[in-house]
């Protein structure tokens, strides 16, 4: 027995230094978890591939404008520019009365685009909140419209069977102890105030919005968060206790060395890599088969309500592209909306909604639920595989004057099958060209927007080709 004992414990010895060998840094505030989530509610937003972020606050007033003035900077940044005085701007959400506020409409459009979550600001960095807040008067109670935004909005939304998540800034202009970096003994005083508001507001709002998903942090990337890594790990295990389940992102986290998002051994901390702001991976290893987002701006930088939009604004396709590239690395896709201080969307922003929408329900299909398909990228587009199927898609975003859309099988793979999406019927005889490696002939007529073909393949077979599939 004794001799089982020592063998055991200097097995667990050898397993702990290979793990530490591996992990160079011993951490109590880094990853918890390694590798993806598995639980339901995981799994849920891993189909969801398409939200829609909202911006919404006083900032909407200015529309990135002051006194004749065009700010050029993101618009819900305005307060921070030397042109817009503090004072005129903390006294904006005396004018916030959006009477045409119908979230109802919202959802409708969100529904209509195909989003299947949405992200709001429930408090930008100005630290105005749209929920009337019992822990600062800075709130939508103290405006002339008086009503809670939020409330009415994840109704709408979830009526709608849209899932809700709750953007939450870290950075507060308007908190007194808010603080960038303690440098004095007070400061500290003053900041150990500011995490108890900030942990006092987050449990509120679960408590008042107890069907939200999750909370999209932002803002955390101060000395003063990211040196206390001990705070962000103890609050995302108290939200997730107070709400099993519940979605956050690795934008919250920062470990006891300060690192942020990826731990000091560069492991993910939060529940999806949440770094791609306006920008996306260009290939899977970028992953590292982490789950993740992206959120994308329709002008280059512009989050709340702009009123002059300078500079290229993204076309529908353009959107719908990111949207496909972005499913086809295994991440969700999140395009941000800016609505206008009245409550209402711009123009812009209905016709990108229903754009997209319309591609989706021809075409949603190859999304939800779609993930990396583990076939080499070709020029043409992206590859979708429905996850845990032998169904591929092909979103085409770029067809060759050829007309022929060059696929090479991985190996062990067959393909029985090609159709357009739009079209089942309409069978595509694809052309053998080498070893595992077909032309699909889609003729090269102009086209007005990316298409999908559905691939049917089978895996686990010799290699195969589609001649002797068919017999
Ligand atoms: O809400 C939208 C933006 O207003 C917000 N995030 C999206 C979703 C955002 N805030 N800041 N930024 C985006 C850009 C941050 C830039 C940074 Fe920095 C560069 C952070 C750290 C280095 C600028 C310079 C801010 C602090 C120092």
């Amino acid at each position: 027995m004794k001799k089982y004992c020592i063998a055991v414990a200097l097995l667990i010895a050898q397993l702990y230094s290979s793990a530490q060998e591996k992990d160079t840094i011993a951490l109590q505030h880094g990853a918890h978890r390694s590798g993806n989530r598995t639980d339901a509610d995981m799994a849920r937003w891993r189909t969801l591939r398409l939200g829609q972020f909202i911006h919404w606050g006083v900032y909407a007033i200015t529309g990135g404008e002051w006194k004749g003035k065009t700010y050029n900077g993101a618009a819900e940044w305005i307060r921070s520019w030397k042109e817009m005085p503090h004072a005129d701007y903390d006294n904006l959400y005396k004018q916030f009365n959006p009477v045409n506020y119908n979230p109802e409409q919202w959802a409708q459009y969100a529904k209509g685009m195909g989003a299947k979550y949405m992200i709001i600001t429930t408090k930008h960095h100005d630290g105005f909140c749209l929920w009337p807040s019992k822990y600062t008067r800075y709130t939508i109670a103290s405006s002339p419209y008086r009503k809670d935004i939020i409330g009415p909005m994840v109704d709408a939304y979830n009526k709608e069977g849209i899932d809700v998540y709750l953007y939450f800034s870290i950075i507060d202009w308007n908190h007194p102890d808010w603080r960038t970096s303690l440098k004095t003994p007070a400061d500290s005083v003053a900041y150990g105030r500011f995490k108890i508001f900030v942990k006092n507001q987050l449990q509120e709002l679960l408590t008042r919005y107890p069907t939200v998903k999750g909370f999209w942090f932002d803002g955390t990337w101060d000395d003063s968060w990211k040196n206390d890594g001990a705070f962000s790990d103890e609050l995302e295990q108290y939200l997730q206790q107070l709400h099993p389940g519940l979605i956050i992102g690795s934008r919250l986290r920062a470990d006891e060395k300060g690192a942020r998002h990826f731990d000091s051994n560069n492991h993910l901390m939060g529940d999806y890599e949440q770094g791609w702001e306006r920008k996306l991976p260009e290939k899977y290893a970028d992953v590292h088969g982490n789950d993740w987002e992206g959120v994308m701006t329709i002008p280059e930088n512009q989050w709340g309500y702009c009123a002059k939009w300078a500079g290229h604004i993204k076309s529908s396709n353009e959107l719908i592209e990111m949207l496909a590239r972005s499913t086809s690395l295994g991440g969700n896709f999140v395009i941000n909306f800016g609505p206008k201080p009245d409550g209402t969307f711009r123009s812009e922003e209905i016709q990108r909604m229903q754009e997209t929408g319309s591609w989706m329900k021809i075409n949603g299909n190859a999304i939800y639920g779609g993930g990396y398909a583990g076939f080499d990228k070709q020029d043409w587009g992206y590859y979708i595989r429905k996850a845990g199927t032998d169904s591929v898609f092909m979103v085409v975003c770029n067809v060759p004057v050829s007309g022929n859309l060059r696929v090479k099988l991985p190996p062990h793979t067959t393909l029985l099958k090609a159709s357009p999406l739009a079209q089942p019927s309409a069978e595509i005889t694809p052309e053998m060209i080498g070893k595992n490696e077909y032309f699909i002939q889609v003729g090269n007529a102009p086209r007005t927007a990316p298409f999908v073909i559905l691939l049917q393949t089978s895996t686990g077979a010799e290699n195969g080709s589609f001649e002797k599939a068919r017999t």
